[in-house]
């Protein structure tokens, strides 16, 4: 049955759609709630422009990540927290330069230029993030001979950060990955998250990659393989 009354309100539809497709269809659909965290990741001064490893852009994901917090009641965040000589280091590995790989006992190491020595300014998180409510900070990467990509794990495969504990104990079961590098510290981080039983949201435009031998669009690949959702900032409600 098609009456009077039908056909206006389909006509109704047609012409909104029509006119505000954006408010229609495009409105921040994820809602953070007490069981969710943003895990806010290297987002330190070596990685920001000027930095031993500047992320290209990575300074742009600060304000994104200053505003998308502001929804979430749980925030932590990471330091990459390497000792000086640290193994992921080219300047220990004599004949090596940044951005080469080399075996180590627990498996492939791309090696870097020093960054992010323990107590420096260049590990010290960015003066212009603005998340006075962060509740924890995490260091990573704190043993010599051993890396720490992951917020979860070390690069062993094995050696726990304490980071699920906590969050299970906080009783959070969704988590949501923004900062540097998007390639190695987020996407790793994701994987592990994903790992330890979390559903996990990586927030694209609150993250820049470092992108060296292809790693950008692996990280893509193996972190949609492992069931974690690309998101934009913009797909999150304003507030909590
Ligand atoms: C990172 C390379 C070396 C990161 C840390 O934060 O993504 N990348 N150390
Ligand atoms: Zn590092």
């Amino acid at each position: 049955m098609l009456d009077r009354r039908h056909v206006l309100a389909m006509l109704g539809t047609t012409a909104l759609a029509t006119l505000a497709p954006t408010a229609l269809f495009a409105a921040a659909s994820i809602k953070p709630d007490d069981a969710s965290a943003l895990l806010v990741i290297d987002v330190q001064n070596c990685f920001l422009p000027g930095g031993s490893l500047a992320v290209k852009e990575g300074e742009q994901v600060v304000p994104v990540i200053n505003r998308i917090a502001k929804a979430f009641s749980n925030v932590v965040m990471t330091q990459d927290w390497h000792t000086p000589g640290h193994v992921s280091f080219a300047s220990v590995h004599s004949g090596k330069k940044p951005f080469e790989t080399i075996d180590l006992p627990y498996g492939k190491q791309v090696l870097w230029p020093d960054h992010c020595v323990q107590g420096t300014d260049g590990a010290a998180l960015s003066k212009d993030l603005s998340v006075p409510h962060a509740e924890l900070i995490i260091r990573k990467g704190f043993h010599k001979d051993v890396d720490s990509y992951s917020a979860f794990l070390e690069a062993d495969g094995k050696t726990s950060t304490g980071l699920a504990g906590y969050l299970k104990g906080r009783k959070i079961k969704r988590v949501f990955v923004a900062g540097l590098a998007t390639d190695f510290c987020v996407a790793w981080t994701a994987l592990d998250a994903r790992k330890a039983g979390f559903e996990v949201y990586v927030v694209e435009d609150a993250c820049r990659g470092i992108d060296t031998q292809g790693s950008l669009a692996k990280a893509w690949t193996d972190m949609a393989k492992a069931g974690v959702k690309r998101i934009q900032s913009g797909d999150i409600a304003a507030s909590a």
